[in-house]
């Protein structure tokens, strides 16, 4: 029972986690706890639990490799309710993680077949729908160029916008809030969005170039949805939620809201699940959830910045999954790099994960030597010469504000 050989799992029929498991249980033990707690059982036997309910809903452990922790679980695809992500986490994030007979559980990665996949909208734009806003050709992409307004907290609404205008004025594409701005006292939400957007269209006239800013509407969800619908009425072109600490039903509901603005997912929380190496969840089934909910562009991990990553191999992993197509018939969702980085990070960054990115440097942006505009530019040429596979220190050699980012902050 709550066993299975390899050859006897269906991938068309079944969810399939991978799990690192350690404990001082036996290997198989800890296996058919899992499937066990997982599915129809619990720590005891009880008597209704019979024949034809094991045979068609018992999840199985197999593929135990006892020196490496990992096992995999088979969960019958008629155990989830269709197109509800909470119930799949209570599910196969749940209860195990907990268990006493484990002394820890990492859920490491997670597959879904096709049927499960295609009752979950996905993002509205993703990957090509932001590129086609910004008119960045399908078959030429280029890294998308972002920052985050700094300080963190604190500016005022004018202040904020002119933060924005300064960094879009010397390039780049996109601005976002930062992750703990909200509706604050000394930075409302309503007049900072109104601000903003007045300097988008200011940029969009005086340069012709389209622009992005996403508002963060982060709160509860009837304030958020009003906070949503204020930016569509105000002409905005885009959300931010911090989709772990809103949670997944809610960040669902406001995509489900089909406003017609993409959304940007920040990853606040995640580490508190992500980072512990035997305990938690690995960033790419967070990712895969959320694209499946149906974020447009998602934090996926700075890869060269200041944030604590994966090794390099597993970073790059999920990035390729958000990426990934086809993958049922969900568009791909932009993976953000972002923490701690600087125009020479950028080069290292297309390099490990091609130009489908969104690249945001906060600090590495508007702490530039000469401002937020210079910090744009030199943003600009790095991205610039990767796309001409041209050294940086050679291509500084004729940008002024790229050759002050370097020496400043290396590369
Ligand atoms: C980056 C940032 C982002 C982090 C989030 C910050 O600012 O705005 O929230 O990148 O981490 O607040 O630190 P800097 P992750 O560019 O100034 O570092 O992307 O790993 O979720
Ligand atoms: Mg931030």
């Amino acid at each position: 029972m709550y066993l299975a050989r390899d050859d006897e799992i269906d991938p068309k029929t079944n969810i399939i986690a991978e799990y690192k498991v350690k404990g001082t249980e036996t290997f198989e033990r800890m296996a058919k706890e899992t499937a066990a707690e997982s599915s129809v059982g619990t720590w005891t036997t009880v008597d209704y639990l019979d024949d034809d309910i094991m045979s068609s809903l018992a999840a199985r452990a197999f593929a135990l490799d006892e020196k490496n922790h990992m096992m995999k679980v088979a969960y019958p695809i008629k155990l989830f309710e269709k197109g509800n992500i909470p119930q799949f986490m209570s599910l196969v994030l749940g209860n195990i993680l907990g268990m006493s007979v484990v002394d820890s559980m990492r859920v490491v990665d997670v597959h879904f077949p096709e049927a499960y996949l295609n009752e979950f909208k996905g993002p509205a734009f993703g990957i090509h729908g932001i590129h086609k806003y910004l008119g960045i050709p399908k078959d030429d992409p280029r890294a998308i160029l972002g920052t985050i307004i700094k300080p963190k907290l604190g500016l005022n609404p004018q202040q904020h916008a002119e933060a924005a205008y300064r960094a879009w004025k010397g390039g780049i594409d996109y601005v976002k809030d930062d992750e703990p701005q909200t509706d604050q006292e000394f930075c409302r939400f309503e007049p900072r969005v109104l601000e903003t957007l007045n300097k988008v269209d200011k940029i969009e006239t005086e340069t012709g170039r389209k622009v992005l800013y996403s508002p963060n509407i982060t709160a509860t969800l009837p304030e958020m949805e009003k906070r949503a619908r204020f930016v569509q009425e105000s002409g905005g072109n885009m959300l931010m939620i911090d989709v772990l600490t809103v949670g997944f039903a809610a960040t669902e509901y406001i995509r489900d809201l089909d406003l017609g603005l993409p959304i940007h997912g920040h990853r606040a929380l995640h580490a508190a699940m992500t980072r512990h190496p035997d305990q938690g969840v690995m960033m790419i089934v967070l990712g895969k959830l959320l694209r499946m909910i149906g974020v447009d562009s998602l934090h996926t991990g700075g890869l060269h910045g200041k944030m604590h990553d994966d090794e390099l191999s597993t970073a790059i992993k999920i990035y390729k999954a958000m990426q990934k197509e086809p993958w049922g018939n969900l568009k791909p969702t932009l993976p953000v790099a972002s923490g701690g980085l600087h125009p020479g990070s950028i080069p290292k960054i297309v390099n490990d994960v091609g130009m489908s990115v969104l690249i945001n440097a906060g600090g590495g942006l508007h702490g530039h030597p000469d401002g937020s505009v210079a910090g744009g530019k030199a943003m600009k040429q790095a991205l610039d010469a990767a796309k001409a596979k041209i050294p940086l220190d050679v291509y500084a050699k004729d940008h002024p504000e790229l050759a002050k980012a370097i020496e400043l902050w290396g590369f």
